[in-house]
Parts: structure tokens; sequence; C-alpha cells
């Protein structure tokens, strides 16, 4: 099957590429989007190691939203701009951490105890408390929600470059970007959206990110989570699924076993959106039916076109004649077969 995509990609490449010197521009543009989300799904496909990255402004609560959701403190937070370089965390038996640096090819390994010991470490390394020269920092630590193979990021905040580091902060976090599969943009409460957010979104974030975390540094109803959410809208050129959590109540409400405070912290729906991204059967289906419903939405859109040439027509007849040959039938193949036709 993996052939097939391929020659697909080239088509829709290629198809992109015709209608640009036809004059078509529009149609191209189109082409080009649907290839790019093709290629995203099939990426996340194929990965069995998602992962999922909370990225923002500096002091927005990201490392603070991280440990709240494994209950536990294991992402340095300060009220400066504080994580330097990405800090991944995923699943092992014990606490670990491993680190690389910018100035030698040597690695740093070392298991701890307890998550308080791992933590330690962690801001030595990757946080502007010291000045350590690490590119990226992983973390490997048991928590039930990284069982099934999700890894989840911690990255330096951008908006700090005129603090100390800021600016390497900024510079680490662009570097990583390209490796994140899924973004979270957590943003704070007390301000709405503001212009260096927006910046930042629009140069960087535009078409890979569709989640929203509002992080309630006060009590938030559910008619000014709602307000909020309508408020900050009208400056985003697309929808995005709005979570709002107060990370503080979760960690107090988790260390405390206070049930109230966890479910009021939005805490617990939030650890659900995340979990559902873990490389599961059930993603994996949830993935093909979006595979399956990309081909009948491209098919609808054909139909619906007038272009005598749609498809660069000698590639699509050779993902024709590959598609005949091509024995074994499932919902995917089906799909890509209508779609071409
Ligand atoms: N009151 C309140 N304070 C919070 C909350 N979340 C974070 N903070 C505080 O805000 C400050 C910044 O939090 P961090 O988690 O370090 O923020 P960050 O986004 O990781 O910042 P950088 O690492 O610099 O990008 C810390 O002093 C936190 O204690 C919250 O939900 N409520
Ligand atoms: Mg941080």
């Amino acid at each position: 099957m993996q052939n097939l995509f391929k020659i697909y990609r080239i088509m829709l490449a290629e198809s992109a590429a015709f209608h640009e010197k036809e004059g078509n521009s529009q149609l191209a543009t189109t082409f080009r989007l649907i290839q790019g989300k093709l290629r995203d799904l099939l990426n996340l496909k194929e990965n069995r190691e998602p992962v999922v990255a909370f990225v923002g402004l500096t002091n927005s609560g990201k490392s603070t939203l991280l440990s709240s959701l494994f209950g536990d403190k294991v992402a340095p937070a300060c009220n400066r701009p504080w994580s330097s370089v990405p800090v991944e965390y995923r699943y092992s038996s014990q606490y670990e951490i491993n680190a690389e640096f910018s100035n030698t090819i040597e690695t740093s390994a070392e298991i701890f105890d307890s998550p308080d010991e791992m933590l330690a470490a962690i801001e030595k390394y990757a946080t502007a408390k010291e000045n350590a020269s690490t590119s990226i920092l992983y973390a490997k630590m048991p928590s039930e929600l990284l069982k099934d193979g999700l890894v989840i990021a911690d990255t330096p905040g951008l908006g700090a470059a005129t603090a100390a580091g800021g600016a390497s902060h900024y510079a680490s976090l662009l570097d990583y970007l390209p490796q994140v599969d899924y973004i979270f943009w957590v943003i704070k409460s007390l301000q709405g959206i503001t212009k260096v957010e927006l910046d930042f979104y629009n140069k960087f974030l535009q078409g890979r990110c569709d989640n929203i975390v509002v992080n309630c540094f006060e009590e938030f109803s559910l008619e000014e989570q709602k307000e909020f959410a309508k408020v900050n809208s009208t400056a985003l050129p697309s929808r995005f699924n709005w979570h709002f959590v107060n990370a503080k109540m979760a960690m107090r409400g988790k260390n405390n076993n206070n049930d109230e405070e966890i479910i009021e912290s939005g805490i617990r729906d939030f650890e659900h959106t995340i979990l559902n991204l873990s490389p599961t059967e059930k993603r994996l289906n949830y993935l093909n039916n979006s595979i399956i419903k990309f081909f009948n939405d491209l098919q609808r859109f054909k139909r619906n076109r007038k272009e005598r040439m749609f498809f660069v027509e000698h590639r699509r007849l050779q993902l024709m004649h590959e598609l005949e040959k091509y024995s074994e039938t499932n919902d995917i193949i089906e799909a890509m077969r209508n779609s071409i036709n």
C-alpha cells in the first residue's frame, strides 16, 4: 500500500504544478494543501511514538500543566523565562534522563529513585537556572498516560527574546517544532491572545495546530469560558478545540486526593483528550477513517469542478494501473480508486 500512497502524493504534487502553470492558482493551492494533509495523516498512521508538545508564551504555564497531567512535579516551573530546551517524556518502569549536548557527542544518562530527584536533574540540564549546553533532554518515567507509546514534550517559551537566555530558548523551540505531531498551544486566561502569540501562530503553527489550552490562573465559570473562546476566536483564522484547565488547582487536587478540586480544574477532560492521541488500535481505526474521508471529500470536490484535467493524466493512469495489480482490497483502497475514477 506504501507504493500506492507514494504515487498518489506525487500525483497531487504534479497536479499542483500543472494548475499553477495553467494559471489556475486557486486549484494549485488546494492541491498543495491536500497534499500536506495526506502527508500528515500518513505520518500519524506510521508513527508508533507520536509527540504531543505544549507550545506558547513564556510563563503561560506549559511546564506546570505538564506536571499537573502526570500528578507529579516533573517539569521545572518558575515565574521567569525558565524551560530552555525541549524535554520529551516517555514511558519506562523507572525514572531516567538522557541529555544530548550541542558541544560534545557524549550523552549523559542517569537513573533516579524518585520524581523529585529527576526534577532536580531536569532543572540542571533544561532550564535557565544553570548555563547548560544541552540541546534536548529525554526523560522517562512510569506514567499510565505514556504507557501506549505517547511522548509528551515540554518546550521553551516564546516572547522572552529580551530576557537573559530568551533568544536561545526561542531558537531551541523553532528547531524542535518540525518533530512534533500534535501541538497544543497554551495561553493564559489573565490576558487574551497577545500580538506576539498571534504572530507566532501565523508564522509557525497555522495548519499544524487546532488545540488551544487556556491555563486558568483565576476561576472561570462555564459562561466565562465560552465568552473567552468567542472573543479570542475573532482574531484566529481557523476553528480550534478549546480546553480550559487550572493547572495549579489540578496539581493541588491530585496531591491532596481532593476529587472536587480535580474535577473543577478541568484536568480529567484534558487527560482524556491527550490519552486519545495514544497510538492504540482505536486511534489507528480513527486515522484510517480519516484517510477514507479524505479520499471521499476529494472525490466530491472533483465532481463539483469543471476542469477538463483535474489530476495530471499520465500519473492518474499509472495509479489506476497499480491499483488493478493490487489484489487485496479494503475500504481505503476502494476510496482511493473512487477518488481518481
Ligand atoms: N496561579 C497560577 N499560577 C500558575 C498556574 N500555572 C502556572 N503558574 C505559575 O506561572 C509561572 C510560570 O509557570 P511555568 O509552568 O514555568 O510556565 P512556562 O510556560 O513553562 O514558562 P517557560 O518555561 O518560560 O516557557 C510559575 O510561577 C507558575 O507557578 C496556574 O494555573 N495558576
Ligand atoms: Mg516551562
